[in-house]
This record gives structure tokens, C-alpha cells and sequence, in this order.
């Protein structure tokens, strides 16, 4: 096991992050209106403009770095001294780039050239919780995101005062108990941690609606939904358009999961013509289903590889696998990770103290201070999301030259998407290049190895658009807080067909057992991920030159195919995101028709399986 050192940076995420003084453009209307009678004062022009987003980026520059620091520490050492300092300082950066995206919207009738005016709109868009200007608000709210935060992070379930779990051991008793009396019990338990967030939660959302509402949106939910270079109920319409393209398929794999799981535990706890009790599905949060592959699997005996079984038998310990991952991008022409973050990520659980489990990627100096934070098991599905996090690593190092302002992915979606394209080249073919196993079972066995792909990335895909259904609706009003947690349960089973296993106590609030809505990540990014990197990825294979079925392209050791790949990541936030997907697959449109070629024919064997199941809920 590895000691872990810390002391530097922030999340992916900070082309979202400025602070900045200003100069040239004033404060506010009732200011304007004093001056106006003593100076007459002159609007700003496009020179203005240059020299605002130039100064914002300088002071953005300068305030995220520490609070980035500080949010490190504070996510790896969980306390009250770290959790202190990282509120102070996040409230520094985010009160000042909320000032400074209000104060773009001075230049909004300006006649500006086109890189000022996208840094204008970015920077506008760029906080996922404005602040309001009035500091008690903008510092009570900063203490609540980090108090929230801390809360998931230091969450344990104490069956006694002896015997407490801790989220890394939960999660493996989903992933691998059959028994539905401890399943359920640990679904429980680790709900008990977030009952105390609602009220934290309640005040976070009024909070962030003020600062929201001071940037001219109409609430926090206008502005989750305006970063996608298209006005905000347009892109909900995309989301609408994506997903009736794949809720067939989905329904599709429902209904087989559904008659396996009744046939495992009987049907009096797995009802044939209800959701899915959410304690049975292989995961804390029912969000991937790919741990319950025995579950479901064919009835005839097909080899699929057992990645977690090769990593143990091969001697793989987590540095290991993180080499190995790193060792792919390598493959493809990226150049080899700092010695750096090798020495500063954390990528085991320390004993003695409590951390953000969560896995996350950094770019702590916005340069070359790459890091991940991951309690990594050793398993097939920690494997992939090793390559996840080195995508967002890479994804930074290609854009970190660009203006601070154009940091960042094309969309969200893009930053998620890139490891997992990566991962999706994990296929036997590649294993067996690296040596983990000896053979590669021929094509005969391919249905279980989609099977065993679908039951992560379909499964996937409507419980990544429920979470932002729900908080949109949370931050628009629709949803009041004594409604928060049956909202949840109509959205999990309306979208996914999944109901809690137990009735719901009053006070429950299921939403904050799930890491995004503590932290406030914004969760659409994944659905857009899932959709996004089948689309990379036959481009990708194409590159490569790839004859096989897209599910069996590996393009591992492809420069070509790399080359694409970091032209685009290089573009970083300087063009639409429309322009960024052009540039690499020729098309401007999220689609899912590439998801769905790519598990066709498990679309026909699923339909055979089910052809005499009622299926639905
Ligand atoms: O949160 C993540 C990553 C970090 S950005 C591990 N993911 C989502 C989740 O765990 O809920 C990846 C897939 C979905
Ligand atoms: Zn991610």
C-alpha cells in the first residue's frame, strides 16, 4: 500500500473557475444612475470587453489555485480545520466570479469579435452554484457545500457501535451478496447518511436560486441547462430526442433483468409486473447493473472474461492498474503522466482518517499537477473507471495552454466521455495483448460480452438523466422540499423502472445518498458521456483501421486514432461543442444510433428472450 501525499489542486472541472477584479466597467445600476448626474459616463465598447475578460481571467487565475488546494486537502483529509479553509477560500473564487459573470452581461449589446463574445457567454455560464452578492449568503453558502460534501465523504452505516461500514465495503456487498436481507440492509444503512443533508440542501438550493437569479437567469435550473451552446428548452428537447431513441432498448433489457431476478429471489420480492426493487441490481444506486452478469447471464455457457479474476491472478495491485491505464494513452501518442502524480494522488483508502471516496481527476495548477483521487478495488469495473479518470487527465494536460476561459471540454459530456471511450477499447483482444489472460473466446461467446457491456452502459443511460430531472425541478420550485423524495422514487421509476425496495420514511432523502447531489456535479454529463463516446469510438476504430465488429475494435496502440482524439481535446472550450464533435466524427449531432449499432445484436437476442414476458411497469 501506497502512503499518499497531498498538498495541491482543484477538480476537472475548472474552466468553470474564475475570480478576477475589474477595471473599466461599473458596479451596478443604482451606482450608474448616481454617477450619470455628476460624470456623464460613456458606454463601454469592444475594447472594454477585451481588456474585462483579459483581467477576469488574470484574477480567476489567482483565487481558484488556492481554493483548489484547499478543496484537495479538505477531500483527503476530512475535518473541521480543512473543511474550514476550503469554504474560505471557495467562497473567494466563487463570489468573485459570480461579480465577474454578472458584470459580463454589460457587454451584452456590444458589438464584440467572436472569441471575446464566447468568452463572455462562458464565463456567464461558467458557476454551477452562483453566489449572491451579499456576503453573509455567499459565505453561509459556501459552508454548506462544503459541510454537504464532507457529510457524504465521513458517511458510514453502524449496525452496532463496533461494527461500521463504510461506502467502499457497502458497495462491495451490493456488487457481490446474494442475499436479499443483507442487500436491503445495506440499502437501508447507507441511507442513513442523508437525512441531515435535506435541510443543508433546502438552503443550498435558495441560495444558489439568488445568485442565479442575480445573473438574469430565471432560476439555478436556466443556468444548469444554458451551457450547452443552445438556448437552455432546446437542449432538454435534445435530451427528450435522445432518449426516446433508446428507451426501447432499454425496456428491452428491463424486462429480461426483471424475469432472471424473479427467478433468483421469486417473484414475491421481484414483482413481474412492477419496477425493480432498487436493493437487487448489483450497485448502491441501481445505476449499473453489470455485477449481477451471473443473475442474468444466457442459459448456454458462453466465456466471458472475468477481468477482476485476471487482475488477482495476474498479481495487479492499484498502482498497477493505474500504469496500465496509463500505459494505453501512451498507446496512442500522449505523452507519459508527471512523476508528479504519482507521488500526489491518492489511489488507496487510508485507514486512519476519513476521504472523499468518490473518484475524481485534477488539475491542480491548471499546467501539469495532474492527479486522481480514487479508493480503487481491485476489480474489472474499477479498472475501467481508472481509464475514466486518466481521461480526464489527459483531457486537461490537451486544453491547458488554451486562455483560462476555454479550459474546460466541449460540453460536460465530452470531459466524461473520453476515458470511457478509452475503456470501451478493454476488449479481450487488448487483454490478452497485455498479457491478463491467455485467449480470446471466439465469437460464439459475444452476446455475453455485450450482455455484460449493456448492463453498464444501457442500464446506464435513464439514471443519468433522471438526477438533473429531478434537481432542475428542485431548483425551479416545481419540486418543494416536502416532496423531495417521492419526486425521486416518480422519477427512478418512471425513467428506470426501478422502486425502493421499503417504503420510504418521512424525513428520508434518498436523493443526497447519491455522491452528485451532496457535491452539486451536475449529472446530465454522464447520459450526454454514454451517448458521446460510441460515437468516438467508431470514429476511432475507423482511424485505426479496425476490420472487426465495432465491440470487438480495440485502438489500443493506434497513433492515428490518438492524434483525432487529442485534436479535439486540444480545442478545449474554444469552439461549440457542435464544432468540436464535427471535427473528430464529421457529424455536429449528439446521436445514439452508434450505441445502438454497436449492441444490435443483443437488441434481437433480448427480443427472443422476452418474446413471451409481459414486460414493463
Ligand atoms: O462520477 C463518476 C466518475 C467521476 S466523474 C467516477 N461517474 C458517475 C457516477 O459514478 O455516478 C462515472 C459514471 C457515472
Ligand atoms: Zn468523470
Amino acid at each position: 500500500m501506497r502512503q499518499v501525499k497531498y498538498k495541491h489542486k482543484l477538480k476537472y472541472l475548472t474552466a468553470a473557475m474564475l475570480g478576477m477584479s475589474l477595471i473599466g466597467c461599473s458596479d451596478s445600476s443604482t451606482n450608474n444612475q448616481q454617477q450619470s448626474s455628476q460624470v456623464q459616463k460613456r458606454s463601454p465598447n469592444a475594447a472594454d470587453a477585451k481588456e474585462f475578460i483579459e483581467q477576469a481571467q488574470i484574477e480567476l487565475n489567482k483565487l481558484s489555485q488556492p481554493a483548489v488546494q484547499a478543496a484537495w486537502a479538505y477531500q483527503t483529509y476530512i475535518n473541521q480545520d480543512t473543511a474550514a479553509v476550503s469554504a474560505y477560500l471557495s467562497e473567494k473564487w466563487t463570489s468573485k466570479a459570480s461579480e465577474l459573470a454578472k458584470r459580463a452581461t454589460d457587454f451584452n449589446d456590444v458589438e464584440v469579435d467572436a472569441q471575446t463574445r464566447r468568452k463572455l457567454y462562458l464565463l456567464r455560464n461558467s458557476l454551477v452554484l452562483p453566489a449572491p452578492s451579499e456576503p453573509v449568503k455567499s459565505e453561509r453558502l459556501a459552508q454548506i457545500s462544503s459541510e454537504l460534501e464532507g457529510m457524504y465523504g465521513a458517511g458510514k452505516y453502524c449496525r452496532t457501535e463496533q461494527d461500521c461500514l463504510r461506502l467502499t465495503d457497502m458497495n462491495n456487498i451490493m456488487a457481490n451478496s446474494r442475499d436479499p436481507e443483507v442487500l436491503l440492509d445495506v440499502w437501508k444503512g447507507w441511507r442513513e447518511v442523508s437525512p441531515p443533508m435535506k435541510a443543508l440542501y433546502e438552503e443550498q438550493v435558495t441560495l444558489a436560486n439568488e445568485g442565479a437569479t442575480e445573473l438574469g437567469f430565471k432560476d439555478l435550473s436556466e443556468l444548469w441547462r444554458n451551457s450547452y451552446d443552445m438556448p437552455a428548452d432546446e437542449f432538454a428537447v435534445e435530451l427528450d430526442r435522445l432518449w426516446s431513441q433508446l428507451k426501447p432498448f432499454y425496456d428491452a433489457l428491463h424486462c429480461h433483468v426483471r424475469a432472471e431476478l424473479g427467478e433468483q429471489y421469486g417473484t414475491d420480492i421481484v414483482p413481474q409486473d412492477q419496477p425493480i426493487p432498487a436493493h437487487l441490481l448489483g450497485n448502491m444506486w441501481a445505476q449499473s447493473w453489470g455485477n449481477i452478469y451471473d443473475i442474468v447471464k444466457p442459459e448456454e455457457p458462453l466465456e466471458v472474461i472475468d477481468v477482476t479474476g485476471a487482475l488477482a491472478e495476474n498479481g495487479y495491485d492499484e498502482i498497477k492498474m493505474v500504469k496500465q491505464a496509463e500505459s494505453f494513452f501512451s498507446s496512442l501518442g500522449f505523452a507519459p503522466l508527471p512523476e508528479t502524480f504519482w507521488e500526489r494522488s491518492l489511489f488507496t483508502q487510508p485507514a486512519d482518517r476519513d476521504v472523499v471516496c468518490h473518484a475524481s481527476a485534477w488539475n491542480v495548477d491548471e499546467q501539469d499537477d495532474l492527479r486522481i483521487k480514487m479508493c480503487i478495488q481491485i476489480t474489472g469495473e474499477e479498472f475501467s473507471v481508472i481509464h475514466h479518470e486518466l481521461g480526464h487527465n489527459y483531457y486537461q494536460r490537451a486544453y491547458k495552454e488554451l486562455p483560462m476561459l476555454y479550459r474546460g471540454s466541449a460540453n460536460d459530456g465530452f470531459h466524461e466521455a473520453i476515458g470511457d471511450t478509452i475503456a470501451l477499447s478493454i476488449t479481450p483482444k487488448y487483454l490478452q495483448e497485455i498479457g491478463l489472460v491467455d485467449s480470446i473466446p471466439d465469437e460464439s461467446n459475444d452476446i455475453g460480452m455485450l450482455l455484460k457491456l449493456a448492463l453498464d452502459k444501457i442500464a446506464f443511460i435513464p439514471f443519468g438523466l433522471l438526477i438533473d430531472q429531478w434537481r432542475w425541478k428542485v431548483f425551479s420550485g416545481e419540486v418543494a422540499p416536502e416532496n423531495y423524495n417521492s419526486a425521486w422514487w416518480e422519477l427512478r421509476e418512471k425513467y428506470q423502472g426501478v422502486m425502493a425496495p421499503v417504503e420510504r420514511e418521512v424525513d428520508a432523502f434518498d436523493p443526497g445518498a447519491k455522491y452528485h447531489v451532496p457535491a452539486n456535479t451536475p449529472y446530465t454529463r454522464y447520459f450526454l458521456a454514454h451517448v458521446l463516446q460510441f460515437q468516438f469510438h467508431n470514429q476511432l476504430c475507423e482511424l485505426a483501421e479496425n476490420e472487426e465488429a465495432i465491440h470487438r475494435c480495440s485502438i489500443y496502440g493506434s497513433e492515428k486514432a490518438g492524434k483525432a482524439l487529442n485534436d479535439m481535446l486540444e480545442m478545449g472550450m474554444s469552439q461549440p461543442w457542435q464544432k468540436a464533435l464535427a471535427s473528430l466524427t464529421g457529424s455536429e449531432q449528439m446521436d445514439a444510433t452508434a450505441i445502438l449499432d454497436y449492441f444490435a445484436p443483443l437488441k434481437q437476442w433480448l427480443d427472443e428472450q422476452n418474446a413471451s414476458r409481459q414486460c414493463g411497469w
